[in-house]
């Protein structure tokens, strides 16, 4: 008997919170299914109506969880890996930076990617070009981005100076859509902590078969008009 259904993006559809469970279902070796919402659309539709990924069904089908921290730290405490645990989600006990973990995983997966979809999606013409909402976004990002860039230029990951954490996963990810759109190569020059420390990250191994092919945009990408 696995121990769950992970619903994910299995078809590349670029949906960023779904790239740390899959990563961690891999790497630490769960035994967990993997499936994409698209093959189990009556469950997706009696389950889960608010219809967002990820989400995960226990074992017998008799709980679910949805919000993508919440099954990051459920999936994390399914390992048999007691040091991948305290690695990921920080030493027990300590918890001023099993706060923080909880900080920067919060501002990436929320406010931060919220506002850079802002900046995607009229890029990639999911949604129409709106001059004052983009550039409030533009705005808004600049200023979340001084933040990790603060952090980072005191220590080399954002809640442990000694390795990566669930934060720097979740925060990675998020900014891996930045880096494919307009993070270019001369806003990487203004931002050398933020650049080293997200090439750094996305060679761990918790990202197992996420980010074997991952390129940065040469040139900032414009959004259609
Ligand atoms: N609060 C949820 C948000 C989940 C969410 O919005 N997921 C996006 C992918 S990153 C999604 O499902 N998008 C597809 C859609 O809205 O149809 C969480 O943190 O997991």
């Amino acid at each position: 008997m696995s121990d769950g259904t992970l619903f994910t993006d299995l078809k590349a559809r670029k949906l960023i919170r779904t790239i740390v469970p899959r990563g961690l279902v891999r790497s630490l070796k769960l035994d967990v299914k993997l499936k994409d919402p698209s093959d189990a659309r009556e469950l997706y539709e009696s389950e889960f109506p608010w219809g967002k990924y990820p989400t995960f069904v226990g074992p017998h089908d008799e709980w679910t969880l949805t919000e993508a921290m919440a099954i990051d730290y459920y999936l994390i405490h399914l390992s048999k890996d007691k040091k991948a645990i305290t690695h990921l989600l920080g030493p027990v006990g300590d918890f001023k930076v099993r706060a923080d973990i909880l900080r920067w995983e919060s501002l990436s997966n929320s406010d931060f990617l919220i506002e850079l979809c802002k900046l995607f999606y009229p890029i990639v013409g999911i949604k129409p070009y709106d001059a004052a909402e983009f550039n409030t976004a533009r705005g808004n990002i600049d200023t979340m981005v001084s933040l990790y860039e603060r952090r980072l230029k005191e220590q080399q990951f954002l809640a442990y100076d000694y390795h990566e954490t669930l934060a720097d996963l979740i925060s990675a990810s998020v900014f891996s859509l930045g880096f494919i759109s307009i993070f270019d190569e001369e806003w990487r020059s203004n931002h050398p902590e933020i650049t080293k420390w997200f090439s750094k990250t996305l060679k761990s191994r918790f990202f197992e078969g996420e980010f074997e092919k991952f390129e940065m945009c040469k040139m900032a990408l414009q959004p259609k008009k």
